[in-house]
This record gives structure tokens, C-alpha cells and sequence, in this order.
């Protein structure tokens, strides 16, 4: 049963054109084009207006990591909705969903988290993550310490918060002054570098860009380290194994609070729950969104680990913070649900050690298609370096936009994947079938020849 009016592909798109206005879309250039209209998805699969079936290598937009159909979690909306679809965590209240994945979430994270603050997106839980943290030092009887250091390219939303947070120039740069407080220091990237450090060399040293900013700043003013395990909209950078070590002895060293933004690392993409357990790092926060619900209905939230949890409580005072929807039931009920389905189906177990190897083995095999200068996967998360020249290592110009002309071969070949510049990143659904990995990795392949072809005719 849809509320949605039945729509020829063309109405669609001239609605599209003329009434909604499109998240992180230069809209004088989508206003000349027509967008593609999804309707349905099943499995790891997305279905256009046009009848195109496409194999969704992006889990949506990196979160449905369950696959698209699921009944149980569409029952579990349904029947929270009609038991009781609203009421807040306010005044006292509380509702059975959200305590009870508060305690569903402290059994599938580190020992020390154990409670759960909830948000409705990713960017509301950086939002509550930056209040929680500079809180946290007001309660300690450091108030100075406010500075937060986030890295360069890392992607924490798009609020004021998230993009102060976050390090993509061009997101930043626009819109006037960021919040204060916020540094930034280097990624690491070590394709992105001139590559004459070891990986593991350039981890360490990268890593230590940080120690030296805390010093620079003075230690008494820096609040808390804040990083995705992996970056993702950055262009899925797997740090080498040397870094998130140093990170968590340097944090240790200068007694600042350690975050990790599992926006996109938690809920089993790196085959662990977090990707802080991955790492083996111990954070004292870990913010979260997307996979939680696998994107079925919008639910974020904060992790927070006893050193903040427990000065909180101990210390007493209002923390005057949270959102309408803090603790929604209904996407409570879902997120149950969808953890229940990682478990039982054993899906996080499947990205260690059954498909995830297997993805991996596969994808690392296109390092033979002339265009691609490298491959990364670490669980279901991976790239694909677009080179001009791999001997003597040559990148292209990026006002050529390789990586727009593979992505467009690759979605008309009926393959998502995104471009993050000249890097194609990857992230489906845990589902996914071996049949289904190959046939990723055989579209891959055809669409970086087509893309060959185009960059040699040009
Ligand atoms: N942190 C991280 C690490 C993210 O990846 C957010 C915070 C913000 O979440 P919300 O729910 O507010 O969007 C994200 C979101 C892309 C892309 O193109 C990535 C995200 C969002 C939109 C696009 O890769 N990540």
C-alpha cells in the first residue's frame, strides 16, 4: 500500500526539477539534467522509473549493510508505530525501545560504553558528540580545554557542527565562519603522499602530526581526537596498521578524550562491530548513525564510555542538550531489529571471514586493469585508485573528471559505486551473494575499459 501517486518517469522528473532541491547538488547544473527516480529496491539491488536494475555497491548511501527487503524491520516499524509512534525522552520519560537498545547496544560494544545517547542523523550525534566532550571537561574543572582536532578531508556531516568538524575545504569554505575550537591535522593517506616512506613509516609519522599540533596548541587546551576508523566520503583511506596505535598512545599520553566517528565503520563494515574494535582502539565516545537501522528509518546517536558517562552522573547539573527525537521508538525498534538480523544471520561474521575475503580477493584482482593505480578493501569498505599511468606512477588532471566519466559508465553498466575524485569507492550491502560479488567486480572491469576508451579518445 503506497500513499504515493503513480507518476510516469517524466512527471517525476519535472516535479524533481522544479520542487526539491537536493542535498550537496550544484542545483543550476541539475536543474539542465534529469534526475534518475528510484522506486523499489530487493536484496542488493535498486530498481529505477525506468525499470534498470542496478546493484547497489554503496548500501544506499553506505548503510543499508542488511540489504534493502526486509520484512522483520518493516514489522518492527509497523508494530512500534501502532503501539506507540511518539512520545520523548523529557521530562522523565522514557519509552521500552530506546532502553532497550541502549542495553542491546552496551552488549555489542567495548566494556566501557555503557550507555547510549540517541540522535536522529549523523550529524546530530557529531553535534551531541562536541557538546558532550566540551561538557565533559567543564565538569573535570578544565573548561579551557575546548579544542577539538579532527583531520584534514574527514567528513562529520554537514550542520554547522559537522562541517566545522570536518576537513573538505571546499565544504568549509563556504557559508562564512566555522565554529571555534576546531584543528586539523594530517590523513593518512599514503597513496595520496609522494610515497617515498614506508606505509608504515608514513602511519607513524602522520600519526605524530598530532602530538605535534597538541603541543603547538598547548595540552591543557585540547579537549578530545576525533576520526573515522576509516575515512569514507574522504575516498575510503585505510590508515596503515602503524596508526591508529600511535593515536591511541598519544591520546593516552596527553590525557585527551579519543572519538571515533562509526558513522560508516560501525555496525559490521569492517567485519567487527566497530571500527574501533577492528583497530583495537579504546574510545572514550564513538558517534553512530546509518547502519544502526540500516538506513530504514533515521536514527544517530553517541556511545559514551564511562570516563564521560560517569562524570555526567557523578557531577551532577543540567546538560541542556537533546533533540525532539532522541530516543524515537520506532526507529529504536527498527535499529533492534536490525542488530537481531546481524546476529542471527551471523552478517558481521560473513564480512571477516566469508564474503568480505572473498570481495576483497576479487576486487584486489582489478590492480590488472591498466586505469587503476591501486586497490583497498578492508571488510566491505574498498577503492579504486584511477591513474593516468601507473609506471612511472602519473595521476590525471583533475579538471579532467575521470573518476564522474567511470562512475557514469559504471551505473549505466547497472553499478553503483560513488567517485571521490579520481577514487571509486565501494561499500555493498552484507548480503551480498558470491554470484553478486562477481558480477560487481566483471561491471568494474567494463566500465574502467569504457572509461579507457573515453580518456583515449579525449
Ligand atoms: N560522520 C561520518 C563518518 C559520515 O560518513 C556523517 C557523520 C553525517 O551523517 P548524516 O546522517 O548527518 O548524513 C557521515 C555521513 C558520501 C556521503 O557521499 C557520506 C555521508 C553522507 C552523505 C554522503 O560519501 N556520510
Amino acid at each position: 500500500m503506497s500513499m504515493v501517486e503513480n507518476r510516469s518517469t517524466s512527471e517525476w522528473k519535472d516535479l524533481d526539477r522544479n520542487h526539491y532541491m537536493h542535498p550537496f547538488t550544484d542545483h543550476k547544473d541539475l536543474s539542465e539534467r534529469r534526475s534518475r527516480i528510484i522506486t523499489r529496491a530487493e536484496g542488493v539491488y535498486i530498481f529505477d522509473s525506468d525499470g534498470n536494475k542496478i546493484l547497489d555497491g554503496m548500501s544506499g548511501l553506505w548503510c543499508v549493510n542488511a540489504g534493502y527487503g526486509r520484512d522483520s524491520l518493516v514489522a518492527a516499524a509497523a508494530n512500534q508505530l501502532t503501539e506507540l509512534p511518539y512520545y520523548n525522552s523529557f521530562f522523565q520519560c522514557a519509552n521500552p525501545p530506546s532502553i532497550e537498545l541502549s542495553r542491546v547496544l552496551r552488549e555489542i560494544t567495548q566494556a566501557q560504553f555503557n550507555r547510549a545517547f540517541f540522535a536522529g542523523s549523523g550529524s546530530e550525534s557529531i553535534d551531541t558528540m562536541i557538546r558532550m566532550v566540551r561538557r565533559y571537561w567543564e565538569l573535570m574543572d578544565q573548561p579551557e580545554r575546548q579544542i577539538i582536532i579532527a583531520r584534514k578531508n574527514a567528513y562529520h556531516g554537514s550542520t554547522v557542527a559537522g562541517t566545522s568538524l570536518g576537513g573538505m575545504k571546499a565544504q568549509r569554505a563556504q557559508g562564512g565562519p566555522t565554529l571555534p575550537g576546531i584543528e586539523h591535522v594530517d590523513q593518512p593517506y599514503w597513496f595520496g603522499s609522494d610515497q617515498t616512506l614506508s606505509p608504515e613509516e608514513f602511519g607513524l609519522q602522520t600519526a605524530r602530526t598530532l602530538a605535534r599540533k597538541i603541543d603547538e596548541l598547548g595540552a591543557n587546551r585540547v579537549a578530545a581526537f576525533v576520526a573515522e576508523p576509516i575515512q569514507g566520503a574522504g575516498g575510503v583511506i585505510i590508515p596503515p596498521d602503524t596508526y591508529w596505535p600511535e593515536i591511541q598512545r598519544i591520546c593516552d599520553e596527553y590525557g585527551i578524550l579519543l572519538v571515533t566517528d562509526e558513522v560508516i565503520c560501525g555496525f559490521g563494515r569492517l567485519g567487527e562491530w566497530f571500527g574501533a574494535d577492528h583497530y583495537a582502539v579504546k574510545p572514550d565516545l564513538m558517534t553512530f548513525a546509518k547502519g544502526v537501522t540500516s538506513g530504514y528509518l533515521p536514527l544517530g546517536g553517541v556511545m559514551v564510555g564511562d570516563r564521560v558517562g560517569d562524570a555526567l552522573i557523578d557531577k551532577g547539573g543540567e546538560f541542556f542538550h537533546g533533540y525532539t527525537y532522541s530516543g524515537h521508538p520506532a526507529t529504536c525498534a527498527v535499529a533492534i531489529e536490525n542488530i537481531r538480523i546481524l546476529q542471527d544471520e551471523k552478517l558481521v561474521d560473513r564480512v571477516k571471514s566469508d564474503i568480505g575475503p572473498y570481495l576483497q580477493k576479487k576486487w584486489h584482482k582489478l590492480i590488472e586493469h591498466p586505469l587503476v593505480g591501486e586497490t583497498r578493501m578492508t571488510g566491505m569498505m574498498g577503492a579504486l585508485e584511477l591513474v593516468a599511468s601507473k609506471k612511472p606512477l602519473q595521476k590525471f588532471d583533475s579538471q579532467q573528471g575521470v573518476g564522474t566519466i567511470c562512475r557514469d559508465f559504471l551505473v549505466n553498466n547497472g553499478l553503483v559505486m560513488r567517485a571521490v575524485g579520481d577514487t571509486i569507492v565501494v561499500a555493498p550491502p552484507f548480503t551480498l551473494s558470491y554470484e553478486e560479488a562477481d558480477e560487481l567486480v566483471n561491471k568494474a572491469w567494463k566500465s574502467l575499459d569504457l572509461t579507457q576508451a573515453a580518456v583515449d579518445n579525449n
